[in-house]
């Protein structure tokens, strides 16, 4: 027996089938964001520095500045990655060919570059509206602004991008997730909580108000940006309520996006009990959202865990969404993808059914002996089969391609 046969030996053991598992796996499809390849950066040139309320920090040379060069960062990254993937663009990322076009005006096929990019690629393509980096935006305020002009001019940026994300899943003959979140909040205690979110709410009802085929719509609140301590309109019981009130709307959780001990693991069931899809953005926060490269750290583990036993991945829509600038963009993308399949392949090894009865039977002795036992199984030697099936690099000898990567073009990037 090889390694691999002898570690399978011991999960088939606990009960656990690994063929299913490494299936399993290899079927579900990681959502990465375009927006790691250049800091958040987007292609419209309109002098805007990254506003909203988040900051990506640091100035590792060799960011993307062009769609090509996004693209071919973005190959070489998923050319490291095993399994399906998808690529979750915003809508400034538009290539438009030198044409300026404003974010109201954006159509379908301003993003043609991208759905030939993802054919060519076998990658489905998730959306999202940019409610920031603009100057309609510089005060912070897009959909509950007080400036009715100001507020319509983001309503129509919502409604035509989920006019293109239905034109995307057309082109593609797949759905499309079509996320909005956008940055409202006050640096101070408002004199006012209740209006900005009756605006918001009429806002999102003008933006859902179309029916589209192809499109998941999904909501996104945080707790607070930077420049934004004291309020966000788009809460969390802002938008738990407005989805559970229009179906067809779900709640995207962000697992920065909640206060410090707060674990999107233990809401995700919550949400499965009432909503039929789940979208997270799967994100690491230092001490504030500060989107750093996932690790596989035990919260990862506990939502993968999540997804699993629930029986929910094709409910649950995982989307990754960090920006360091500090390190090498396509290592940073390279590195959270995999430990969010890790995640999965650790969660997909486990005897969920035995663990559930030791908890229903109040076995919690034999319970938690098993919980930590399973911490040590030869995990590594299944991740590393999966991997050569998959024809990518089974440990870290992907970085040394990055490496010449790095050598070869990003260096060359003044
Ligand atoms: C911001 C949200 C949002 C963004 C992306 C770029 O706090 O997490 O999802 O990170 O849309
Ligand atoms: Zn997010």
């Amino acid at each position: 027996m090889n390694a691999y046969e002898q570690a399978k030996a011991r999960y088939e053991a606990l009960g656990v089938n690994v063929d299913a598992a490494l299936a399993a796996l290899a079927n579900k499809a990681i959502s990465i964001h375009c927006w790691q390849g250049d800091d958040v950066g987007g292609f419209e040139n309109i002098g805007q520095a990254l506003s909203g309320g988040i900051q990506a920090t640091g100035n590792y040379p060799g960011k993307a500045r062009t769609p090509q060069e996004l693209m071919a960062d973005f190959e070489k990254a998923i050319s490291l990655i095993p399994g399906k993937k998808r690529i979750n663009l915003h809508a400034s990322y538009a290539v438009t060919g030198g044409e300026k076009v404003d974010r109201d005006r954006l159509e379908g096929r301003h993003f043609d570059a991208w759905i030939e990019f993802a054919k060519k690629n076998d990658l489905g393509i998730d959306f999202n509206p940019t409610f920031f980096s603009h100057p309609l935006a510089a005060d912070g305020l897009t959909l509950s602004h007080p400036n009715e002009e100001i507020r319509m001019f983001w309503v129509r940026h919502g409604i035509q991008s989920r006019r293109i994300a239905a034109y995307i899943a057309e082109k593609l003959g797949q759905p499309v997730l079509n996320n909005v979140w956008i940055p409202d909040g006050y640096k101070d205690v408002p004199a006012d909580r209740l209006g900005p979110r009756l605006r918001l709410m009429d806002s999102l009802d003008r933006i859902f108000a179309e029916k589209l085929d192809g499109v998941i719509d999904c909501v996104e609140s945080k707790v607070f940006g930077i420049g934004l301590e004291a309020y966000t309109v788009g809460s969390g019981e802002f938008y738990m309520a407005y989805a559970a009130r229009h179906p067809g709307v779900y709640n995207l959780l962000d697992n920065g996006h909640y206060h410090p001990t707060e674990m999107v693991s233990d809401k995700m069931s919550s949400l499965l009990a009432f909503f039929d899809k789940l979208p997270l953005h799967v994100t690491r926060p230092v001490r504030w959202d500060s989107d750093h490269v996932v690790r596989l750290d035990d919260e990862l583990q506990e939502i993968a865990r999540e997804i699993v036993r629930n029986d929910a991945m094709d409910k649950v829509l995982i989307g990754l969404d960090y920006f360091d600038a500090s390190i090498n963009r396509v290592a940073a993308w390279v590195i959270g993808t995999r430990n969010m399949q890790k995640a999965l392949l650790q969660a997909l090894l486990m005897p969920h059914a035995r663990l559930k009865r030791l908890q229903e039977e109040g076995c919690f002795t034999e319970l938690l002996m098993q919980q930590e036992e399973m911490k040590s199984y030869p995990f590594g030697e299944i991740w590393a089969h999966y991997c050569q099936t998959q024809g990518v690099p089974a440990d870290e000898s992907w970085f040394a391609q990055v490496m010449q990567y790095e050598k070869d073009v990003l260096s060359k990037r003044a």
